[in-house]
């Protein structure tokens, strides 16, 4: 051990699991050893809070929100516990005890990926606000063995990894031998006291949902809130059986058939799985998490006519949609409630958020695998969905067409059951994830519902937690804010709006830039080390990071980088503004055309930065395996913020909201959370281009042609000609041909539409960087206006206007 300057109390602790738990003697503990101590010290303390919060609710039997969602991308926790605990100093100066800085430990810990996107970051954002309100509040999923695949590139392509992130164990769960519910499947029904009573389901099988917890500490005071993650595991009696007649195999393999439930997240967030171990893992979490919301309150109140007095639960997405049916069963049959009466308690109990307009995304169950799965939730299910058409029919008498459309069973086709409208009939709010979102789920997909209850639809506009995604990934801002408008901006973001003055401030701007210039450097040195391209920190920063989707339209982003490439290298005397163009994102495995894309980014990159001719000029790299880590490094080093999605598609962003929170200026289309970005940070500090919603729609309607405007833009006819006739793959040239008369036939996503506007505000984004004070005023502008995309200011809303849920004490 080195000299120990600051030989704190947590230095002790840290030197004690060394010893106690780890294994090892201080003097020969490596990174991932020191790693394990240092999360073993602050995990004791997340502990203590934990059981004093837990305990203070249940004394006041307090009101508690809970989240049922079937992802949650927590990302690494250590920074945040220390940061929560404020020993992020003691804990440095631990490290340095052992001539390691907490980064190098840091660097070590595994992301705890269980999420796709932005729904399941959005999850995580929201843990940290209800921690940071002091809401009694409990966050329900899976703990998933296999998270977010690792995404790594082998010759341009995407290749798939598993992440086997629990694989050297976690010291940042709680395991609860004592919670576990049992989960029932299959099998048939019985109705002792005729069709209306409580049934009596005779399951095929049943497996147990065991409880580990995650502690989320609060930033502000020693409240917690807790994530409750669910493991599947076979039924003890199960091995025994196989195991006493001697036939292992046999009984590793029946075992596997319960567990596996829980082993691995759905990669996809394109189009539903439709299978049935998908159905499952919806169903087991959500029949555990409402068992244990019921015992509970069973244990608080002794009886279950005012559940939704005391809690509220909501639906992140309709993933849980199914819980719907369940508490009605587990209400009617387990606790011989009547069907009004149960009725009335899950529609005040439940809200749901939906988060996508893409067709393909929404989710629906063929009918015959639910009767097969889930016999008594079909039951169920038709009797809402009776009860509710003879309602609807009151609306609209004689109306057959509107009760189809409205109906829980889609009968166009195979019958099968819409998840998205069990969502809304069993919940008494419905919201959007931005004001034009929300406005397009009442005019489109949801009007019919609107034009029934049109009380119960409203908007909660996402949000990001400035801890994770300011404090932790950004802390050289973070500590000029402090210096600059005080430390209340760190527990009410709308006090940023005092930077705005500072824009006009130039020894300000100066530091400012001189903070966003470390932070491109630090992230430059990192990809020359990962990736072997050399990158200037001078150049304009320009990053599109997010999942691989044709609707984000990444490849606008390299329609624009091939026309300036072209451009240089026909006007190599030209002055140009130096740009580097970074893209991140994972494509859905069974993607084909995301998966192109990735390719294709690869190779305009490789013919970009071998040609001296742009040398200096532009650069293009794909940072591989983007996930909650990779953006911490990627959102401070922005200097622009690509949010190019086709109008009316993207629900929100919230990459958006991180990027703009860290000095990015947005480029971006009239869409999604950027409308709302662009009202706070004003028209002069954002870049808004292309089509408006209602265009788009016009545009469609009138019967688009992408070729004609192609055989109009001689530029652009240039560009697509220069990828579909194999300039970036000659060794293959007709590799993106396909991608390219697909475009010129189909274009669904009207790249070619908003081509010549984006190019030409490409322009202009280059224009205002070349003046440096004017670039950073917008910037700090930027920061300044972000007080409302916390995800406190969202968590705020729901509690006062869907939850009904306040500070516990
Ligand atoms: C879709 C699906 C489709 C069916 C099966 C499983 C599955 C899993 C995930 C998804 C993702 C679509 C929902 C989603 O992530 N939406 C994003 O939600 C963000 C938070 O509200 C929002 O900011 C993004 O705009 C929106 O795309």
């Amino acid at each position: 051990m080195n000299d120990t300057p600051n030989r704190t109390p947590l230095t002790a602790d840290v030197e004690r699991h060394l010893l106690d738990s780890v294994g090892v003697a201080p003097a020969e503990a490596s990174p991932s050893d020191l790693l394990q101590a240092v999360s073993l010290a602050a995990r004791e303390q997340l502990s203590r809070r934990w059981v004093a919060s837990t305990a203070a609710d249940r004394h006041a039997k307090a009101r508690r929100v809970v989240y049922l969602s079937m992802e949650f991308l927590m990302g690494r926790t250590l920074g945040n516990a220390l940061a929560a605990l404020g020993l992020e100093g003691p804990a440095a100066d631990a490290a340095q005890a052992h001539a390691r800085t907490l980064e190098d430990l840091q660097a070590h810990e595994p992301d705890a990926a269980l999420g796709n996107g932005g729904l399941g970051r959005l999850a995580a954002c929201f843990l940290d606000s209800m921690a940071a309100l002091g809401l009694p509040s409990f966050g329900y999923g899976i703990r998933y063995e296999f998270g977010m695949f690792a995404q790594s590139i082998q010759g341009g392509r995407q290749v798939e990894h598993p992440d086997p992130w629990l694989e050297n164990g976690t010291p940042w769960e709680f395991p609860r031998p004592d919670v576990a519910w049992p989960v029932r499947f299959g099998g048939w029904v019985e109705h002792p006291q005729g069709p209306g009573g409580p049934a009596v389901w005779h399951p095929a099988g049943t497996v147990n949902a065991k409880a580990y917890d995650m502690v989320v500490p609060s930033h502000h005071d020693e409240r917690v809130s807790t994530l409750r993650l669910w493991r599947a595991a076979a039924p003890a009696h199960i091995d025994l059986t196989a195991f006493n007649s001697g036939d292992y195999a046999r009984a590793a393999e029946f075992k596997n058939q319960f567990e596996n439930i829980s082993w691995v997240l759905y990669p996809n967030d394109s189009t539903p799985a439709g299978r049935e171990l998908r159905l499952r893992q919806e169903y087991f979490f959500t029949s555990a998490s409402l068992q244990d919301v019921l015992a509970r309150h069973m244990a608080e109140h002794g009886r279950l006519d005012n559940l939704h007095e005391a809690v509220a639960i909501h639906l992140n997405d309709t993933h849980p949609a199914i819980g719907v049916a369940e508490l009605m069963r587990l209400l009617l049959d387990e606790h011989a409630l009547p069907w009004a009466r149960a009725w009335a308690i899950t529609q005040a109990t439940f809200s749901y958020t939906n988060h996508t307009l893409m067709p393909e995304a929404l989710e629906t169950w063929p009918v015959g695998l639910i009767q097969s799965v889930l016999p008594r939730h079909l039951e169920i299910v038709y009797r809402i969905n009776h009860e509710f058409l003879l309602q609807a029919a009151r609306h609209r008498p004689g109306d057959n067409a509107f009760l189809q459309r409205l109906s829980l069973i889609d009968e166009s086709g195979e019958r099968r059951m819409r998840m998205a409208h069990l969502s809304i009939v069993g919940s008494h709010k419905i919201n959007g994830v931005s004001a034009l979102h929300s406005q397009l789920l009442v005019n489109t997909i949801f009007s019919d519902f609107a034009a029934i209850w049109p009380e119960r639809f409203t908007n909660m506009t996402n949000g990001v937690t400035p801890r994770r995604w300011l404090a932790q990934a950004n802390p050289a801002l973070a500590a000029l804010l402090d210096e600059s408008i005080g430390t209340a901006w760190r527990r009410d973001l709308d006090r940023l709006a005092d930077l705005a003055p500072l824009a006009d401030d130039a020894a300000f701007r100066e530091r400012f830039g001189a903070i966003k210039r470390a932070n491109k450097a630090r992230l430059a040195a990192r990809l020359q080390r990962e990736l072997g391209v050399p990158l200037d920190p001078d150049s304009l920063f320009d990053v599109q990071v997010k999942r691989i989707h044709e609707y984000k339209r990444q490849l606008l982003n390299v329609l624009h980088v091939v026309t300036r490439y072209l451009a240089i290298i026909a006007e190599p005397q030209r002055s140009w503004v130096p740009r580097t163009v970074l893209f991140a994102g994972k494509a859905a495995s069974s993607y084909v055309a995301a998966k192109t894309i990735i390719r294709l980014i690869h190779d305009v990159a490789s013919v970009v930065n071998h040609d001296l001719r742009v040398a200096g000029r532009l650069a293009v790299a794909f940072v591989p395996n983007y996930g909650v880590s990779v953006a911490e490094a990627l959102m401070p080093a922005a200097d622009l913020s690509e949010q190019i999605s086709t109008a009316g598609t993207e629900a929100s962003g919230t990459g958006n909201m991180k990027l703009a929170l860290n000095g990015a200026l947005t480029i971006g289309t009239d869409d999604g959370a950027n409308i709302e970005i662009r009202e706070a940070v004003g028209d002069d500090n954002i870049f808004i281009f292309g089509l408006r919603t209602p265009e788009v729609e016009a545009r469609r309607r009138e019967g688009y042609r992408p070729g004609q405007i192609a055989a109009a833009h001689p530029t652009l006819q240039q560009v697509l000609d220069a990828i579909g006739g194999g300039l970036f793959s000659p060794d293959e040239p007709g590799r993106y041909r396909g991608l390219v008369d697909s475009l010129l036939q189909v274009d669904h996503y009207l790249l070619l539409a908003d081509y010549a506007d984006y190019v030409a505000t490409q322009q202009r984004v280059d224009a205002l960087f070349t003046d440096a004070a004017a670039w950073q005023a917008k910037a700090v502008r930027n920061v300044a206006g972000m007080g409302p995309f916390s995800s406190d200011r969202t968590i705020a809303q729901y509690a006062r206007e869907v939850w009904r849920v306040q500070r516990g004490g």
